[in-house]
């Protein structure tokens, strides 16, 4: 029989490729010296620092999935989501400066773009040296997002733009946001405009008074007659189902990214328990302790695998969407426990920054509601055992 290994208990490196092994240990390597060293002094003070994107453009951690010729990874999504694993494992806030690049700007531009759109976007976005935001939510349209007012009305040469964006991430420091519109000129059905920043009439203002994902940077965007012109528009998209192709990619890295995060919380608690001794024993050696590691190393394994089993099927263009809002909806949730349960093995000092649980427990507070919350998630997968529709 083979040993257990406690900290991969299904042998999750052993069904990985080598070159999947290699971009979770590249990834690793630069998120352990480079971001876990800044991230608590980055999250009290609410600062995301722009020479990131930079750096994980330098480490190949941008736009994974998209390809090479266009400066992207050429990996597969397996390989995406380790690289999410391991941004995640430091902070949700750096993960969602990654996802938002890479899944909901890049990937709807290799998707949907005009060869001229590839070509000046994506290597620079590739790099780091360009920083894009993805514009869907706004203040009366969340969950719903199909309830959106902002209009694209055409004028000669091109478009304006004019409505409010509410929680857009990276959009204070973007160069360029991708917007999602209703164009009058195409029946009304909604449209994505690469908008370059800054241009007249387009405001970003940071969101202030986030006790949630603090080492990542929000906007509020109001848009009054913004000028682009023809070429800005996405060809390839029309209708909800160019949004939520992106949605699909950033969920599936989230799926992974969360028990990044996980896993920080259970080795973290792990570690205090054996060290921490109360009742002249260490905490580790109580039932009660034991079962918490044990559930946390149980939940991890599954949804672990459950992300992996994903992966592969999107690589084969076989995965359906409900796929992924089973293991998004699964794997924030479960992280979530996990993370309380830390915060409280942790005893008091469970809420001081430096033990590397509570920043990780704030943060999967948003990444629990985003992207689709937990129950919306679960209204697709009851939509798609029951075939009713629940929203309203
Ligand atoms: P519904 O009638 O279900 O569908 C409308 C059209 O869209 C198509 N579609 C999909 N296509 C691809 N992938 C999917 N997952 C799709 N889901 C739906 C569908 O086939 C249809 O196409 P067509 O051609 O027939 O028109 O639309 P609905 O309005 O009833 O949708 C309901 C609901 C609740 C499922 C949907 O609105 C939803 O998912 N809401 C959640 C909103 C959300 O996730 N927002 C995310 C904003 S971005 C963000 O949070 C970024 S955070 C990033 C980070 O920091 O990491
Ligand atoms: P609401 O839709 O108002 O939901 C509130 C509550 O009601 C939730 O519990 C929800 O589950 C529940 N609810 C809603 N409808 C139903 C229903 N039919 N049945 C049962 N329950 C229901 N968006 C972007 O476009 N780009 C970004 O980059 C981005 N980044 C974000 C970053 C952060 C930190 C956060 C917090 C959000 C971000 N979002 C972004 C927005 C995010 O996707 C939305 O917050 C999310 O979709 C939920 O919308 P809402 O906040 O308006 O909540």
């Amino acid at each position: 029989m083979t040993d257990f290994r406690w900290d991969d208990p299904l042998g999750l490196a052993t069904q990985l490729t080598e070159a999947e092994g290699e971009v979770r240990d590249r990834a690793r390597a630069y998120c352990q010296s480079r971001l876990q060293p800044r991230v608590y002094a980055a999250f009290e003070r609410g600062h995301f620092d722009r020479d990131i994107m930079t750096e994980m453009g330098e480490h190949g951690l941008l736009g994974a999935t998209v390809a090479s010729e266009y400066g992207g990874g050429g990996l597969g999504h397996v390989a995406y989501g380790l690289i999410a694993r391991e941004v995640e494992r430091v902070d949700s806030g750096y993960r969602s400066a990654m996802s938002v690049q890479s899944s909901l700007v890049m990937h709807p531009i290799e998707a949907f773009g005009s060869e001229t759109q590839k070509q000046y976007y994506l290597p620079k976005l590739a790099r780091g040296e360009f920083v894009g935001g993805f514009g869907l939510t706004e203040p009366e349209a969340g969950s719903n997002p199909g309830g959106m007012t902002s209009q694209a009305v055409k004028v000669d040469g091109g478009y304006r733009l004019t409505g409010a964006k509410k929680w857009i991430g990276n959009s204070p420091i973007a160069d360029v946001v991708l917007i999602w519109a209703k164009s009058e000129a195409h029946g009304n059905k909604i449209k994505g405009f690469l908008v370059d920043l800054p241009t007249a009439g387009f405001t970003v203002t940071e969101m202030a008074g986030k006790l949630s994902l603090r080492a990542s940077i929000t906007g509020e965007i109001t848009m009054h007659e913004v000028f682009v012109p023809d070429d800005a528009m996405l060809p390839g998209a029309e209708g909800l189902s160019g949004p939520f192709a992106c949605l699909n990619k950033a969920r599936y890295g989230i799926a992974w990214g969360t028990m990044g995060a996980a896993e920080a919380c259970w080795h973290r608690s792990r570690t205090y328990v054996l060290e921490r001794e109360q009742f002249g024993r260490p905490l580790a050696a109580n039932q009660l302790i034991q079962k918490k590691l044990a559930d946390m190393q149980t939940e991890i394994a599954l949804g672990l695998q459950a992300a992996l089993q994903v992966g592969r099927l999107l690589d084969q263009g076989e995965a359906a969407p409900e796929m992924i809002s089973l293991i998004k909806r699964n794997n924030c949730g479960k992280a979530l426990e996990i993370a309380r349960a830390a915060r409280d093995m942790h005893g008091g000092n469970g809420i001081l920054i430096e033990y590397g649980v509570m920043h990780h427990l704030l943060n999967l507070e948003s990444v629990n509601t985003y992207e689709g919350t937990h129950d919306i998630h679960a209204l697709i997968l009851g939509r798609a055992q029951t075939g009713i529709q629940a929203f309203q």
